[in-house]
């Protein structure tokens, strides 16, 4: 699958800080030190709706990780998939009597024309569940093979039990992760699993829904996990820098991704920092595809909003809060890039080499982009109140909020 077009990334003088962020295994802060290539696995989206403002915060959050990593004058491999076969696209294309093939094609370009006018940098692969089959039916055979999976009337489920590292991606007891399956595509009240939380590798060809061929496996398609741990696996190996994705993705998906591809290699860990979003509300509920309660990227366009102002607007939040999207959060950050692009578009100002380096220290904190707004609003005010001398200073202010923030002024 294609990705999209990146958009420039501006040089800036000096070089960025190491990232310092918060890792769901541990539940603390680790100083990542990857090498000269950082390499990130970002789940990517279900392709039956438009990308709504939940989707755009996580993105958000993970492309200030490849920005800051940019900074630092690394490499980024970033690799992201495109769930474009499973349970909620089929029944989303059947109630609305489309073809799911078709349904995904058109939510997948649209969500690419609305990271491009993000200004999200793209994954270097952008990798579907479908074309990722060939490479996944070999790892359910080797687990199978291996005793880690086994077959119940023609599925073939994982065996938690498998890998000793279970539950530490999530570190939740075991009710909870029974409640949370249940949500959460799993099928914890299925007879015959050797563990109720067993999740899906393979799954026997259904009456009416599309499947493959799954050499010994019989024909079917891929569980969900299996997916992103094939994909993972292929682009970037065991022991990469960073899994990401919202707070919903921690269990039971990270988890059983990090457990198959341990019970695979018998190397631990998957990944070895487990980053995840917080979730964006609408009207009191998380918003969700499933729900309903939604705002698109797409619908916002439409309407002539400034793409930079949404983008300000999922800064103004800390990537780990939970927040709620409403008409005011949106009218602050229009308002916010009204006052930054009068301040940048005068030919001198205050200088700003002490704004860059606060707003690279801000990011590499955990991602703390709600204190590098801040900070370019201080030099901004000061900019409107006594104005200054340099002459670089608005050009540099403005090719740092694009470098890395991703705003274009
Ligand atoms: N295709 C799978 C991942 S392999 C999936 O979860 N797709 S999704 O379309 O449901 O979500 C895409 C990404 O957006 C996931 O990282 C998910 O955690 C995140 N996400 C979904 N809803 C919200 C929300 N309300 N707030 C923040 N992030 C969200
Ligand atoms: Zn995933």
């Amino acid at each position: 699958m294609h990705a999209w077009p990146a958009s420039e990334v501006p040089a800036l003088p000096g070089k960025g800080r190491d990232l310092r962020i918060h890792d769901t295994a541990t539940d603390g802060l680790v100083t990542l030190d990857p090498g000269p290539v950082a390499r990130i696995y970002v789940c990517g989206i279900t392709p039956y709706d438009a990308t709504h403002m939940g989707h755009a915060a996580t993105y958000n959050a993970f492309d200030l990780v490849q920005r800051v990593w940019l900074d630092t004058k690394r490499q980024v491999h970033y690799v992201q998939n495109v769930t474009d076969v499973d349970d909620p696209l089929l029944e989303r294309a059947n109630r609305d009597g489309h073809d799911w093939t078709e349904l995904a094609e058109r939510e997948t370009a649209l969500f690419r024309e609305d990271m491009i006018a993000l200004r999200m940098l793209p994954p270097r692969h952008y990798i579907g569940a479908v074309e990722a089959i060939p490479g996944i039916v070999p790892l359910v055979e080797r687990l199978r093979d291996a005793g880690a999976a086994y077959e119940l009337e023609g599925d073939v489920y994982f065996s938690v039990e498998s890998d000793p590292h279970f539950g530490e991606v999530s570190r939740l007891d075991a009710e909870a992760m029974r409640l949370l399956s249940a949500e959460r595509g799993g099928d914890p009240e299925r007879p015959g699993k050797k563990n109720p939380l067993d999740p899906m590798l393979w799954m026997a060809a259904r009456e009416g829904e599309p499947s493959w061929d799954g050499g010994s496996l019989g024909r079917g398609r891929p569980g969900w996990h299996i997916e992103c741990v094939a994909i993972a696996l292929d682009h970037l190996g065991m022991g990469f820098d960073v899994q990401g994705g919202g707070s919903d993705l921690a269990f039971p998906h990270h988890e059983m991704g990090a457990s198959h591809a341990q019970a695979l290699t018998g190397e631990h860990p998957f990944a070895k920092a487990y980053v995840h979003a917080g979730m964006v509300a609408l009207d009191g509920a998380k918003m969700s595809k499933s729900k309903g309660n939604l705002v698109f990227v797409s619908k916002l366009r439409r309407d002539g909003v400034d793409p930079a102002a949404i983008r300000l607007a999922l800064l103004s939040h800390h990537y780990r809060a939970d927040w709620e999207w409403t008409d005011a959060v949106l009218q602050e950050a229009v308002e916010r890039v009204g006052r930054w692009r009068a301040a940048v578009s005068r030919p001198d100002g205050p200088s700003a080499d002490a704004l860059v380096e606060e707003i690279r220290a801000a990011l590499a904190d955990d991602l703390d982009a709600p204190s590098a707004l801040a900070a370019v609003d201080r030099w901004a005010a000061l900019q409107q109140a006594e104005g200054g001398t340099d002459e670089g200073a608005p050009g540099l202010v403005s090719r740092a909020v694009d470098a890395l923030l991703g705003v274009a002024l």
